[in-house]
């Protein structure tokens, strides 16, 4: 199958999906619009919208205590029936982007299809990398790969498509095209940011065809390690979506919402995930590791040294990263994925002994601590001590890794914004002087 009808077989198989959904919706709109869902209090209101159900995503669903599931499956049961890589263990995330975008799990042919439409489409615009070159290898690897992605807006399908004049029903389409052309010049991306940043600018050119999308991602940042393809193949499918709320996710459905193209929303999307507060957590919590070891003199501190750390950075007045989450109430699956992989490959690893020794305190001090409502740790707890272990050390360009991931889930869920029709997001603000009046009045 060439890339071209792997495309159009995604297309058809959504096609024949996409008139059901909408209808669907339509009826459910029409015969229980005003039923309500949620109710929201001025704690809310001030708070973040925090536990507001006001926006539909198809594709994942968190539950606070059991953790992510994409569509319906869970992480556990994905590293069991997603395809793998020839002789791997570890999901391939084309299986997961298949399986987020159609609702089905892939077959083997399914997730190479993907795989040949995303590695046949892979190369750079030329002025991309001229731009790029352009911008100090000092500036954050995050803004980098933002602006690359933005800098490709020029490419958009959707664009054209939409000034030729376009039926509402047919937006999906272009979007779906949009999609698969950025997702698979991601990872060529990456791989360029991180090698200009850090390696001189001694770029590696990806690997063949054959290679999958996430073990090309490996080879381009130069790292051939069997096992780092493999990390790199479940890190990119854990990462990929957290249902809608999150902001990385709500950006991109947000000025998607405006019917932005993909680029203006995924860069909007990286630029929210570009906070310490979120996916920029994976280089706070190496930075705050290393920091440790610094003042320690290098080597695992011991309990009590860490202890005092943590309680140090607390009465600071900073978080503990890698620690809390907004929904979540338990240890993050995607954390305990990760400390499946370490166990299996690096039980000895100095790092992973910190993380664990981490692990056995930190809940126990938030929670004396009082605060923070989820005392356990997320998913970038654990990621930066895995990538270090292969060498790649420069924490400030982790966050990129889980863009790459990331574009997955929160395009495949602007396509379905697109076929369901869903208009400009738009909810209603109120004031201070407006909450007074409401209280007031009882
Ligand atoms: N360390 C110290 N204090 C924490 C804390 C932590 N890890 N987590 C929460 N708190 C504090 C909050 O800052 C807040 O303090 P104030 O009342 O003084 O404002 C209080 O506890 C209540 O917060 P919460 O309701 O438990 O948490 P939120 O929903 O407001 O925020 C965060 C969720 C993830 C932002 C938060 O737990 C945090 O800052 N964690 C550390 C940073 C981090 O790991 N972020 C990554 C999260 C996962 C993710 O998105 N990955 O991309």
């Amino acid at each position: 199958m060439s890339c071209h009808e792997s495309v159009a077989a995604l297309k058809k198989k959504l096609d024949a999906k996409v008139a059901a959904m909408r209808d669907e919706v339509k009826g459910i709109i029409k015969d229980h619009g005003q039923k309500k869902i949620s109710e929201v209090t001025i704690e809310q209101a001030y708070g973040g919208a925090r536990g507001v159900k006001c926006m539909v995503t198809e594709t994942s669903a968190l539950d606070p205590m059991e953790g992510i599931r994409f569509r319906g499956y869970s992480i556990p049961e994905l590293q069991e029936k997603l395809p793998r890589a020839k002789g791997g263990e570890q999901p391939l995330p084309e299986g997961l982007f298949y399986l987020v975008l159609t609702g089905e799990l892939p077959t083997n042919d399914d997730a190479a299809a993907i795989s040949k439409a995303w590695r046949a489409h892979e190369t750079l615009p030329p002025y991309v990398t001229k731009m790029l070159d352009a911008m100090p290898t000092t500036t954050h690897p995050m803004t980098q790969f933002s602006l690359g992605i933005l800098a490709m807006q020029n490419e958009s399908v959707f664009v054209k498509a939409y000034q030729k004049g376009m039926k509402k029903t047919e937006y999906w389409d272009p979007t779906l095209e949009d999609a698969m052309n950025l997702l698979a010049r991601l990872p060529v991306l990456a791989a360029y940011v991180y090698r200009r940043s850090y390696h001189g600018g001694k770029h590696i050119p990806p690997a063949d065809k054959n290679l999958d999308w996430g073990g090309n991602l490996a080879h381009m940042m130069g790292v051939e390690n069997p096992e780092f393809k493999e990390l790199m193949r479940l890190y990119l499918t854990i990462h990929a979506d957290h249902e809608g709320g999150n902001v990385s996710a709500h950006t991109t459905h947000l000025v998607g919402s405006a019917l932005s193209d993909v680029y203006y929303s995924l860069s909007a999307g990286i630029n929210g995930l570009a906070g310490p507060l979120h996916g920029l957590a994976n280089q706070e919590v190496l930075r705050w590791i290393m920091d440790v070891k610094a003042k320690l003199g290098g080597g695992v501190p011991t309990k009590e040294q860490l202890e005092k750390f943590l309680w140090d950075t607390l009465n600071s007045g900073q978080v503990i990263p890698g620690y809390g989450h907004a929904v979540l109430r338990k240890t993050d699956p995607r954390y305990t994925a990760q400390q499946q992989f370490a166990q299996k490959y690096m039980p000895n690893d100095e790092l992973f002994r910190i993380v664990k020794m981490i692990f056995d305190a930190a809940p126990d001090i938030l929670m004396k601590h009082g605060k923070a409502k989820n005392p356990w740790p997320n998913v970038d707890a654990h990621s930066g001590q895995l990538l270090v272990h292969y060498g790649v050390t420069e924490y400030d360009f982790y966050t990129v890794l889980f863009g790459v991931s990331r574009a997955m889930g929160v395009l495949a869920s602007l396509v379905w914004d697109r076929a369901l029709g869903l208009p400009i997001e738009r909810p209603k603000s109120v004031t201070t002087e407006w909450i007074k009046g409401e209280i007031k009045k009882g």
